[in-house]
């Protein structure tokens, strides 16, 4: 993950100098935003366009609050949400065919503050993870074909209360709720006209229109000069997130330019989304010291909701209106009583919870551009790097979104975690984002957030937890404090090798759905056929800490579900000798070799550094 400067800015205008109001009242909040009846994500920047515009103050100003609670309107959501899940739930549960419990009776006498609540966490990765996390959502909406099948999965998405995302994960979660909650399948099919889902081209490339390539190539790029040029002209800072956000929002949203207009709160309007029609969207942006290139377990961790922009962490601990974001809070208020709106514009927000330039500029050595461009870029690069406007890193250790999910308030039972991470040197998996989520959970920043019990990842590789679905925190009375059960999917060969680099940037319609089914095949145990009992499992998974809270005898068939998925404490820290495993079931052939089009790329790459250098 990656917080660019300009997220800086973001969380700046707001956070960063701000003293907080302790006392903020919620209701202050309540007031603004929730008005409109509108149908789903919409163009509702003031200006119309990709710049943020000054408009009238509300009544009751917006304000800034402390973190010391959920926010009014996420209590007021979550009661809508637990209500429409209560049915699809018990559907759900009931067919994933825990043999030995009565599952319609036992949740027949739960209510909505004793069911389970569900999150799920869809890792970074670039494109290779919004692929893989793809695939599990796919598996795990009810809307997809065959879904709701014997060994499927299908309902679990209908289930949830929380889906976060992160960098790759978090495009995929953002392209979903920005296309009015779109389901994959829907998505990967695409319709005539729209860029939407369009890997083939990359996005260093643009989209394809009738004409010849390069033009098309050179226009993409100066249309999006011009719409991040409207947020310069109307006097806001600009950075490389703009850019990198823009280009990223033709495939993301479906809509004209990518939606210029469109703005992560507006999600909040969305008229279903109001009614629990769909889960709480939660993305997360990382933040580092000016100056310093390394993010550490210490970095204060973002949030951005459909109301709210803030953080947890003891660090911040305040929470502003997304909305009104790029306003001058002082002291958590407005006192020159200017407020900005527009400013949280969707694609900026993704692109804020990714930053992959700079490693353009890392890895340039590597690719096949000619001298001269590496140099040209190289040099625009450095200036945005040393001026500290965006962020050299683009791997956070702790690269899946847990923490929206552990914070207490939340109280999420069980967290479905999809690892897309480029760890070991064939570029697997091995834990590390566990490991780092759990490290962060013994430090003083980690502010009352626990998490399960996590081996070294010489372990993990050793023991295979991260060549399978794997269960943590198992045992809710070996653990201090309460944490969910997490359900550990990492990325892994079934029907393809998805271990493609995260420098791949296009991908032909064959490798793309290859990739998407093996995370669906990942997240099923091959449809059920590499686990007859999976189904089983998923649902014991979900129901383990309400069987604590109920003084439930948990089933057999759960027992042996946590015998063969939980880890059990076991450690073997040696060094392994590498990790190359070989794929479950049949490979799906697909027609071409990944596509780095470097030719293309550097065509584009050239077109961005002309207009950076001009
Ligand atoms: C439910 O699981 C049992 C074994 O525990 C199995 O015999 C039965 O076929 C399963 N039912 C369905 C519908 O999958
Ligand atoms: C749900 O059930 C619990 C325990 O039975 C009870 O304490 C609580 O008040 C109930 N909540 C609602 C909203 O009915
Ligand atoms: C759904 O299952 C049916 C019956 O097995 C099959 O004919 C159909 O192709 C499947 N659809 C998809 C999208 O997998
Ligand atoms: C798994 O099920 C899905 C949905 O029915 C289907 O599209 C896919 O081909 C199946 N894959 C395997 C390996 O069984
Ligand atoms: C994209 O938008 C067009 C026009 O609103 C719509 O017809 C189409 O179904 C959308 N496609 C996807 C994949 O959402
Ligand atoms: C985090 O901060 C605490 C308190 O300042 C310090 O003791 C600890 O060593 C830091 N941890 C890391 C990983 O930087
Ligand atoms: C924000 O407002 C404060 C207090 O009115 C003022 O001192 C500060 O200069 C303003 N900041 C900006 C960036 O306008
Ligand atoms: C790329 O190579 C050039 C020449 O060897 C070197 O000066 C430059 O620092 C390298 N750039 C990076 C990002 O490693
Ligand atoms: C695990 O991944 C980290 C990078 O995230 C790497 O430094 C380490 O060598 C890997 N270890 C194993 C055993 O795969
Ligand atoms: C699935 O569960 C049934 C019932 O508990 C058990 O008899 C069977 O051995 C299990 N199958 C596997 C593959 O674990
Ligand atoms: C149980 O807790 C201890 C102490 O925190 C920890 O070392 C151990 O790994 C935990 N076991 C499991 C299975 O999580
Ligand atoms: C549970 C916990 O430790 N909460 C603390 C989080 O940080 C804020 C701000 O420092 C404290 O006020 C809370 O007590």
């Amino acid at each position: 993950m990656k917080f660019s400067i300009a997220v800086a800015s973001a969380a700046l205008a707001v956070c960063g100098a701000i003293v907080i109001a302790k006392d903020a009242s919620p209701q202050v909040l309540e007031a603004e935003v929730l008005a409109a009846a509108v149908k789903r994500a919409l163009p509702n920047s003031p200006s119309g366009e990709y710049a943020p515009a000054v408009v009238t103050c509300p009544t009751t100003p917006p304000t800034v609050r402390s973190a010391s609670s959920l926010s009014s309107e996420e209590t007021a959501w979550l009661e809508k949400r637990k209500t429409a899940i209560t049915a699809p739930m018990r559907e759900f549960l009931v067919r994933m065919n825990i043999t030995g419990l009565d599952t319609g009776a036992y949740l027949d006498k739960l209510n909505t503050t004793t069911m389970p609540t569900i999150g799920m966490a869809i890792s970074g990765g670039g494109y290779r993870a919004l692929l893989n996390g793809a695939g599990f959502l796919a598996a795990a909406d009810d809307r997809t074909a065959n879904s709701t099948n014997t060994g499927q999965i299908g309902g679990l998405l209908q289930s949830t209360t929380y889906l976060a995302g992160l960098s790759g994960g978090a495009w995929l979660v953002g392209s979903i709720y920005n296309n009015n909650f779109s389901s994959v399948q829907t998505l990967m099919d695409g319709s005539s006209g729209s860029d939407v889902w369009r890997f083939d081209r990359s996005v260093v490339e643009g989209p394809e229109e009738s004409g010849i390539s390069l033009f098309n190539t050179a226009s993409y790029f100066s249309d999006i000069v011009d719409q991040v040029g409207t947020k310069v002209d109307a006097g806001f800072d600009s950075s490389i997130t703009d850019y990198w956000g823009r280009a990223l929002s033709y495939q993301l949203i479906n809509a004209t330019d990518g939606g210029p207009a469109y703005t992560w709160s507006s999600l909040a309007l969305d008229t279903t989304f109001q009614a629990g029609g769909m889960p709480l969207p939660l993305l997360i942006a990382d933040s580092r010291a000016p100056g310093k290139t390394v993010i550490s377990l210490n970095s204060t961790l973002f949030e951005f909701n459909p109301w709210e922009l803030g953080s947890w962490d003891p660090t911040t601990y305040a929470f502003a209106p997304l909305s009104y974001v790029g306003s001058n809070f002082t002291n958590g208020n407005i006192s020159d009583n200017v407020c900005r709106q527009g400013y949280d514009q969707s694609g900026f927000v993704m692109g804020t919870s990714s930053s992959l330039f700079n490693q353009f500029l890392l890895n340039i050595n590597s690719t096949s551009l000619n001298e001269f461009l590496k140099d040209a870029i190289t040099d625009v690069l450095v200036d945005i790097g040393e001026s500290d406007d965006d962020i050299a890193t683009w791997y956070d250790l702790q690269n899946i979104p847990f923490n929206p999910l552990i914070q207490p308030f939340r109280n999420v039972d069980v967290i479905f975690a999809v690892d897309s991470s480029m760890d070991t040197d064939s570029q697997w998996c091995n834990g590390t984002a566990l490991v780092a989520t759990y490290e962060r959970s013994l430090e003083t920043i980690s502010n009352g957030t626990a998490f399960p019990s996590i081996p070294d990842v010489n372990t993990m590789v050793n023991l295979g937890l991260n060549a399978r679905p794997t269960f943590f925190g198992c045992d809710a009375s070996n653990l201090t404090s309460p944490a969910p059960l997490v359900v550990y999917l990492p990325n892994s060969p079934y029907v393809a090798l998805s271990n493609v680099s995260t420098y791949q940037l296009s991908y032909d319609e064959g490798q793309a759905n290859a990739m998407i089914e093996n995370g669906y095949v990942a997240s099923t145990m091959g449809n059920g056929t590499l686990d007859e009992n999976w189904t089983a499992c998923v649902g014991c998974a979900i129901l383990s800490r309400s069987f604590n809270r109920t003084g439930t005898t948990v089933p057999d068939i759960c027992t042996q579900c946590f015998t063969n998925y939980c880890w059990d404490g076991t450690l073997n820290a040696t060094t392994p000798s590498g990790y190359e495993p070989a794929a479950k079931l049949t490979v799906i052939s697909t027609s071409g070799a990944p596509t780095f089009r470097v030719s293309s790329v550097s065509l584009a790459l050239a077109a961005m550094a002309g207009i950076l250098l001009s």
